[in-house]
Parts: structure tokens; C-alpha cells; sequence
């Protein structure tokens, strides 16, 4: 449907000083991407940091988003974590809270088969009453969808697409055949935002669009008119971001332009890598690349 067309933000999450959920400033990066034009927010995935929050907090993450979007655009709410009952627990709070669509990664650590994964995400699926959007990402979970998993999966209505962050558009065009009419591919990796519409993703859902979401907007507004020599400028454009962007320890990279941007996200969770000193110079370069294109 036309509900999940275009532009979806892989949004930031943000806390205070302390570390702690900010309600206040996820609502106000809310606001400057409603602002902005997205189509769409997903929530709690790998950009998000969803999988190093408690469930409590991811809820709160998730609220605060509704609360501010009021139906305005669509919202995705990530639910992958490693237990399934966690996992349907926040399925349940998120279509309760309002929320138009759900989505996981595979369960990861123990290595789990296609059986076990397929009971996992169905048991999430029979939870509520959502669509659901397989969240395919095998660099970070380990596992790889199977077209015989994807085949059991889509007997279910409610299993509607796929979030694939491979590098393979030929993969994509494949699920997107396998899933059959009306069956939606939404492209993971922004660097190939562009081939993946071409190749069949009818949206793209990606973590620097909240960087730089007029040059994601504008490259879909082109490539929807059908100017793919302008839409491939942008996605140019993009790219020369994105090659700096992943010099640097990426994912706190992205909320300190968020923060230059004016919505201030914190730090990254740890583990994960933070900036440091050295790191300034290329992230205030990209900062006016950025604003210049
Ligand atoms: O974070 C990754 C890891 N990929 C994201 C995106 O596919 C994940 C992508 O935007 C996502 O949407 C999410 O946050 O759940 C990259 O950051 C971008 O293409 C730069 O390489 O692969």
C-alpha cells in the first residue's frame, strides 16, 4: 500500500546527559523530520540502537514518536530481540500504542537454523494484528533468509515485505519476485538507495536519511517523476557523504550531525564505538558538505 512508499527514517534514539531516553528531543527529531518531508519513521532498529535499550525504554522511545506524529506519517516499530517473548511483548505494546507496522531482525548469539527463526518472527506475526516487515541483515545477525523460509512466511498476510540491508540488488529483485503481487522490498543500504527503487524496493528505510533527509526526499521525488539522470546526481551526492560517513565510528557519527542539525541525541550506547578528538575535523567538513548540497 501506498502507506509504506518512499522515504522511511532509520531514526536515532536520544537521551539526556545521563544516558537516559530523552522524550523531549525524540519528539523534537520527530518534528524536524516530519518537517523535512519523510514519508515515514522505523524505530528501535540498528540506527535506533534498539537492541541496547530495555524493553521499558524502546517503549518509551516508540510513545513519544507516536505522541508526536499523530498518524502524520508512517511509523514502524522494531521489536527484534533475542527472546521471543520479549519480542512479542513489545509487538503487543506497539500496536496498542499505536504503531502501523511491526518489524525484527532474526534472533541472534546461538546461531539459530531457518525452523527456529521462522517460529520466532511468526510468533511475533500471530501476536497482533500489525503488518509485519522481515528485517533481513545478515552482516549483523548472522542469518540469512532463505527463499524457503520467506515461502512459509508469506502464507501469512499480515507478512508483508522485507527490510534487506545486503548489498545485492539482485537478491532484492529475487525476494521481490518470490514474494508475489503486492509483496514490498524496502531498501537497506542508502548508498544504493536508487538501484533499489530501480530494482524493485518500493521504499527505502536507512539511518543517514536523518542526516540529510532533503537529498533522500528530493532523489525520490526524481526518481518518481522518472528523472534518473537527476535522481542519480543526488544519490552522487549522497555517496561522497556516505564514503566519509563511514570513515568515522558511523553510527555516533550520525548524532553528532544530527545534534549539528539541531536536535540533540546524546552519545551512543556503549559498546558501541564513540567519536573522539581526531575525529572533529572530517565530521565538521561533512557537516558543510552536507548543508551545501
Ligand atoms: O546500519 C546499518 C548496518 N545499515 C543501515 C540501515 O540499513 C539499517 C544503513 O542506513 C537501518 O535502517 C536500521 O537502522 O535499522 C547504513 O547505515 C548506510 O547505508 C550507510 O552504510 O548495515
Amino acid at each position: 500500500t501506498d502507506k509504506f512508499k518512499g522515504v522511511i527514517v532509520a531514526m536515532n534514539s536520544c537521551y539526556d546527559s545521563e544516558g537516559n531516553i530523552s522524550t523531549t528531543a525524540v519528539k523534537k527529531l520527530t518534528r524536524f523530520l516530519m518537517d523535512k518531508g519523510v514519508d515515514g519513521l522505523y524505530v528501535g532498529g540498528s540506527t535506533g540502537e534498539g537492541l541496547l535499550q530495555s524493553s521499558d525504554e524502546r517503549k518509551q522511545v516508540l510513545e513519544a514518536v507516536l505522541e508526536e506524529s499523530q498518524k502524520a506519517v508512517t511509523v514502524i516499530a522494531h521489536v527484534g530481540t533475542l527472546t521471543t517473548k520479549e519480542s512479542v511483548d513489545l509487538a503487543i505494546h506497539a500496536e496498542k500504542a499505536g504503531a502501523d507496522a511491526l518489524s525484527a531482525v532474526s534472533p541472534f548469539y546461538y546461531g539459530y537454523r531457518e525452523e527456529s527463526v521462522g517460529k520466532h518472527w511468526m510468533r511475533i506475526v500471530d501476536s497482533t494484528e500489525l503488518p509485519f516487515i522481515i528485517y533481513h541483515i545478515p552482516s549483523t545477525t548472522g542469518f540469512s533468509l532463505t527463499p524457503s523460509l520467506l515461502k512459509e512466511m508469506i502464507k501469512s498476510p499480515k507478512v508483508i515485505g522485507i527490510k534487506i540491508t545486503t548489498a545485492s540488488t539482485f537478491e532484492l529483485q529475487q525476494f521481490k519476485v518470490m514474494g508475489g503481487p503486492g509483496f514490498m522490498l524496502f531498501n537497506g543500504p542508502d548508498e544504493q538507495f536508487l538501484a533499489g527503487r530501480i530494482m524493485g524496493a518500493d521504499a527505502g528505510i536507512g539511518g543517514t536519511y536523518g542526516i540529510m533527509p532533503e537529498l533522500f526526499v528530493s532523489l525520490e521525488r526524481e526518481y518518481r517523476a522518472g528523472r534518473i539522470a537527476e535522481a542519480q546526481q543526488l544519490q552522487y551526492t549522497i555517496n561522497d557523504i556516505i564514503a566519509d560517513l563511514l570513515q568515522l565510528p558511523v553510527y555516533a557519527a550520525l548524532k553528532a550531525l544530527v545534534k549539528m542539525r539541531g536536535v540533540d541525541c546524546g552519545d551512543v550506547r556503549e559498546p558501541l564505538p564513540q567519536l573522539s578528538e581526531i575525529h572533529i575535523p572530517l565530521i565538521n567538513a561533512l557537516y558543510h558538505k552536507i548543508m551545501n548540497a
